[in-house]
């Protein structure tokens, strides 16, 4: 279990480094992306990547910084895409929002609610078509699940007994909409309970336990074809889109954050390092090792060009 903790706080450690270097430099105005980014959420990206093989593949949301790095540990191309430069799987032109990489198996990202979720599904198919042996994991904030595409991919995932995992990052707001204004029922997950799929569901920000629930839930999957919805509380330490905090905006206290990050998922990792006789020496040498990891990507992407003006619609929708 040592073992297994470390690796898990090292994919933690990279996510949260990571986005603190970004709210570092965004004011050099060199990102030039807008930010929704995932502090508070480590726990799960971390927790249901760790659990998936390689060859699985995600899709995810504007929100998906997180789970971007532990799927695809790919912190090079994470900034190059951030600085938007041509040396980025999509030359600088997806921004925070619209990654992919799919060699990675991070299969794409979207800033249209929910709209990741068929998509999703379809690819789920496709995998069981093709009998790879492939699971897909779909990330959504609990926002999306007012969405109709969400019940009608649901119920087609169900139906067609599809190796789907939906993962509902549930941080109780829709920008500033609490749920008791957008929902006319008390429990998202009593109601996905009465689709044919299994249904875990904990308030927890431990990574470990979210690594093993994930494991029971694919072996569910597996042993019955089913999908497997999950379901993981968090709290969103930012504003919804930007690198500040907005305690000051009125629709939440900032004593409910400081409750929060009591329990915040790295720093629980890191007590449970402490814990497990790894002494905090060791820990600080891992720490460094990422920072290192994370700035030498920052510097190589701010040192790479941009993408020619005459490749500028390459690729890219308009
Ligand atoms: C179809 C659609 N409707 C509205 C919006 C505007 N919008 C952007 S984010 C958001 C809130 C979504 O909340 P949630 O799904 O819980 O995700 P979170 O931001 O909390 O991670 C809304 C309504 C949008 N991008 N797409």
């Amino acid at each position: 279990m040592k073992g297994l903790n470390i690796e898990l706080y090292k994919k933690m450690c990279l996510v949260r480094k990571a986005e603190e270097m970004i709210q570092y430099y965004y004011s050099e105005d060199g990102m030039k992306t807008p930010m929704h980014m995932s502090m508070g959420e480590e726990a799960i990206a971390v927790g249901v990547c760790h659990a998936l093989k390689a060859k699985d593949q995600i899709f995810g949301t504007y929100r998906s910084h997180a789970i971007y790095l532990a799927k695809t540990q790919n912190i090079n191309d994470f900034f190059a895409e951030m600085y938007g430069k041509d040396t980025a799987l999509l030359k600088g032109k997806g921004g925070s929002m619209h990654m992919c990489n799919p060699d990675g198996g991070f299969m794409g990202s979207s800033g249209i609610v929910a709209s990741a979720i068929p998509v999703a599904v379809g690819a789920s198919f496709a995998n069981k078509m093709s009998k790879n042996g492939k699971y897909v994991a779909v990330f959504f904030g609990d926002g999306a699940t007012n969405e109709g595409v969400f019940w009608e991919s649901l119920n087609a995932a169900c139906l067609m007994k599809l190796p789907v995992l939906f993962i509902c990052e549930d941080n109780g707001f829709a920008v500033h909409t609490p749920k008791s204004e957008r929902e006319g029922y008390e429990s998202l997950t009593d109601i996905v309970s009465k689709f044919n799929c299994h249904v875990i569901s904990e308030e927890t920000t431990d990574v470990e336990v979210i690594y093993n629930l994930t494991q029971d839930g694919i072996k569910l999957m597996s042993d019955t074809s089913m999908p497997l919805f999950l379901h993981f509380r968090y709290y969103r330490y930012l504003e919804h889109v930007g690198i500040c905090e907005d305690y000051e905006a009125g629709y939440r206290s900032r004593e409910e954050y400081l409750k929060w990050l009591e329990r915040d998922p790295v720093k629980l990792q890191r007590e449970k390092l402490l814990a497990s006789g790894i002494n905090d020496m060791e820990i600080k040498n891992i720490e460094s090792v990422i920072t290192e990891k994370v700035m030498k990507s920052i510097t190589k992407a701010k040192e790479a060009p941009f993408c020619r003006n005459d490749e500028l619609f390459e690729g890219v929708l308009v």
